[in-house]
């Protein structure tokens, strides 16, 4: 029989606003008279899913029939912000839905702002996860997303007294309207036990019986992202953590009222926080229970789906690609191995073909201690048949590699999946790197440092394995929704055929030096720097001036993104303003965002630095209007929203070879900011794409880095041949900043001159050179437009679309 089908939506405001006051009435049990801002933009969220949900469930059945294979992009992070607008705008139903609000007397963009920004991530690699999520359904990539519902994700950072304070942040408390929760779809995630011999007279040598002594259940979330147009729709599932048994009632009977409900608690802080790390070591139980139940939830349901579409277990690589986004679903290896020996019986070569062909590997860092690993002991309580399957992977990976003839036990020792140096530990990226046929770097400079440095000798034993995948960013969000102004100034220029191919961006070169455009062009920037000034004077209270050159610098706080560089650099020019008063200053806002990993001492430290710089900078009559620094508290992709579209320059200015590519500094140029930056990650690239005279580069390359490193750098020379730096690091130790405590950046200052490992004092000269070549430029508007216009119109090869089709193409064979 022909089931019916609904019937099909009008997108008109006024249908819209009914449905809108219909979803307020009987989904949420208000009239329009008594709704409260949260409530309406419920009821309009309802409203846009309804569309996203038909296009979701039209999404999977052509999946469905087609037949093909699937793509599996498991990542512990997923930075995906807010939804509403994302949602609107790639439904094309944005203006009827701002038509709609306004008829009905509600204003967009305040109810937008309640919508929680879902920070399910530390910062580039997670929302990485979340462009690709909006990329893969754009270019009709059928694919689920993987990682974990944490209920406080990122922190809320408050900054009191100068110093980051982290507070939980409950996206959750008002409900998420975005997502389905699918018990029917749950799984059985083991830890602990023991394992025997499999017990049936069939069983293979390879077979076992794993008995865990803990069991939680994992619970997916379903999210729907559309992609742009609502071409596709696809899946972010996300699993919470829920125990077996929720209360022990016989112990509550008992008075023992805690001890009741403890195995309820201990499942459900599987889920419940983000790990806070950025680039520095997990060391916690809790990180890798949190890495093996979400992969081996994941894996569970992609072998159920892959069974009940397709039957057999052996033509899993047919179907499905699973990419591992970095190395925190590494288990995952161990964990479809068990599945393919343990539940299905199948012989240990073939299970690791299957898993070999089936999995794909990320890696988004080469600093050492973000390189995950293990203590063996820890590794085999958890998951001790985990450890079986590792140990006999490795024993054959270092079989294969010592019969090649080509290894010296030094290379054996870095290709083992085992760290035999002082404590033993299972090394993660080489578990991934050997379980997976594809291992790519995210820029060209971070792929060939991969090859050269952690991964050397695995290059030399499968030479084909490593691949590069520059990174990209969905244009959708980072130039359309984000900065209304320029999208709108670039689609009269050049007409609509960008919003389809970003590459056609480069339309827009014509426009570079037509000086109509070009006052259009500062007059839309302008306007954007207005809206931050003012949010920042009612957030932060600061004052800031909208024809000042906007100078920003937002990511995590880390030692090799050399805030510090960027702060000191502000201290020398405000001494030289202060020395010459009487020359021709560029007038400049520095604003710094982001959040520091709250164990990272010289992090929070340098976070605290900017804000001491900062009251003495402010406060100096001498540099009014000519100088100002600000800390803007609490960054996240809300705040990157505002502020990318109204910066003027982007700093990216780490130490050559430590940033693997980096993703704001594209989000930056295309919104028309130009780049003072180093020729690290995927500056590299961008310099070739926008050409070398429309960006500041400056400093040591990745190679000269080394070299310094390694023919004894002195950083103490250094610093004393430059008096500039020389006098703004005097300045800083002794307490110039910090007069409450001057011996607050003692240390700081004193790792300068003993070994500066981020070359600092080495980029110095270079950096602060560059900055007054940004000066003079700024100084001819018209010069200044005509180059951040270049910007805009080549930067169309780093949109996602682009960095999505290559892996669908190369290494997923999607496309
Ligand atoms: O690939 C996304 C992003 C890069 O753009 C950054 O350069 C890189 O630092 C970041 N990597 C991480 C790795 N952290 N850990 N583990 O966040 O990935």
């Amino acid at each position: 029989a022909t089931l019916p089908k609904p019937a099909p939506r009008q997108v008109d405001p006024q249908a819209l606003a009914h449905e809108i006051v219909e979803r307020l009435t009987y989904r949420l049990g208000k009239n329009a008279e008594a709704a409260k801002p949260h409530d309406w933009l419920h009821a309009v969220i309802l409203s846009i899913r309804d569309r996203v949900i038909d296009a979701w469930i039209a999404s999977t059945q052509k999946t469905y029939e087609e037949q093909g294979r699937r793509v599996y992009y498991l990542s512990l992070e997923f930075l995906i912000g807010r939804l509403m607008r994302d949602a609107a705008s790639n439904m094309e139903m944005l203006d009827d839905v701002q038509a709609a609000l306004s008829s009905l007397g509600v204003d967009i963009d305040i109810i937008a702002a309640l919508e929680p920004d879902a920070a399910l991530g530390n910062g580039g690699l997670g929302r990485l996860a979340a462009c690709f999520m909006e990329s893969m359904a754009t270019v009709d990539v059928p694919a689920y997303g993987y990682g974990i519902r944490y209920v406080n994700g990122m922190f809320r950072q408050e900054i009191s007294d100068g110093w980051q304070v982290e507070l939980p942040e409950t996206w959750l408390t008002h409900g998420n309207p975005w997502e389905f929760e699918r018990r029917e779809a749950s799984y059985e995630i083991g830890f602990g036990g023991r394992v025997d011999p499999a017990d049936d007279d069939e069983a293979g040598p390879h077979q076992m019986h794993w008995r865990p002594s803990e069991r939680v259940i994992a619970t997916p979330y379903d999210t729907p992202i559309a992609g742009w147009r609502g071409k596709r729709v696809n899946t972010l599932r996300l699993w919470e953590a829920q125990p077996i048994d929720p209360i022990l009632l016989d112990r509550f009977n008992a008075g023992d009222h805690l001890g009741a409900l403890a195995e309820s608690n201990r499942a459900e802080s599987l889920t419940r926080v983000l790990y806070p790390a950025d680039s520095s070591p997990a060391g916690q139980e809790l990180r890798l229970r949190q890495e093996y139940f979400f992969s081996s939830a994941s894996l569970q349901d992609i072998v159920r789906r892959h069974q009940q579409y397709f039957g057999d277990v052996r033509t899993l690589a047919d179907k499905a690609a699973i990419q591992l986004n970095d190395t925190h679903p590494a288990v995952a290896v161990a964990e479809l191995m068990r599945i393919l020996l343990d539940d299905h019986g199948i012989d240990f070569d073939e299970a690791w073909d299957i898993t070999r062909q089936t999995f794909s590997y990320t890696n988004h860092t080469l600093l050492p201690e973000a390189l995950e690993s293990w203590p063996v002991p820890l590794f085999e309580r958890l998951l001790p048949r985990h450890m079986q399957i590792v140990y006999a992977v490795n024993s054959r990976l270092l079989g294969e590699a010592r019969r090649s003839g080509h290894f010296d036990d030094r290379a054996i020792g870095a290709i083992s999946l085992i760290d035999e140096g002082g404590e033993r530990r299972v090394r993660m990226g080489n578990l991934a790197f050997a379980g997976s046929h594809s291992v790519n770097g995210v820029s060209a400079l971070h792929t060939e440092l991969m090859k050269e440095t952690v991964f050397a000798d695995f290059h030399r034993l499968y030479p084909a394995r490593i691949n590069n995948k520059t990174n990209g960013v969905t244009f959708r969000r980072w130039l359309m929704q984000c900065n209304p102004g320029l999208f709108g100034l670039v689609r009269e220029a050049i007409g609509d055929r960008f919003m389809d191919d970003p590459e056609a961006l480069r339309d827009l070169d014509r426009f570079a030096d037509d000086s109509a455009f070009q006052e259009k062009f500062l007059a839309v920037k302008r306007a954007n720097k207005v809206a931050l000034a003012e949010l920042l004077r009612s957030r932060v209270n600061a004052r800031i001036n909208p024809d000042a050159l906007f100078d920003i610098q937002i990511k995590r706080i880390h030692e090799y993104k050399r805030q510090l560089l960027n702060i000191i650099e502000a201290v020398a020019l405000y001494d030289q303003i202060r020395s010459h008063p009487e020359k021709d200053w560029v007038p400049r806002v520095k604003l710094f965002g982001g959040k520091a990993a709250p164990s990272y001492h010289n992090a929070k430290l340098i976070i605290k630095l900017a804000g001491d710089v900062a009251r003495a900078i402010n406060h100096d009559p001498a540099v009014q209007g000519l100088l100002k620094v600000q800390f803007v508290p609490n960054y996240n992709v809300s705040m990157a929203e505002m502020m990318i579209p109204a910066a003027d320059l982007s700093e990216q200015i780490s130490t050559a070879g430590m940033e693997a590519s980096g993703t704001g500094n594209m989000k930056f140029a295309v919104n028309g900011a130009l780049t003072i930056g180093t020729l690290d990650g995927a500056n590299v690239e961008m310099r070739d794409h926008v050409g070398e005279d429309n960006i500041f580069i400056f400093g040591l390359t990745a190679q000269e880095v080394n070299e310094r490193r390694a023919s004894g750098y002195n950083p103490r020379e250094v610093i004393e041949q430059s008096r500039e730096l020389g006098q703004a690091l005097q300045a800083i130790a002794s307490g110039v900043f910090s007069p409450d405590d001057p011996g607050r950046y003692r240390d700081l200052v004193q790792g300068l001159y003993d070994h500066d490992w981020f070359m600092v004092a080495a980029d110095f000269e270079s950096y602060s050179s560059a900055q007054r070549n940004v000066d003079a430029v700024w100084r001819d508007q018209a010069q200044w437009a005509k180059l951040a216009i270049h910007n805009v119109a080549r930067m169309g090869w780093f949109s996602s679309d682009r960095t999505i089709r290559e892996y669908a193409t190369d290494i997923w064979k999607v496309m």
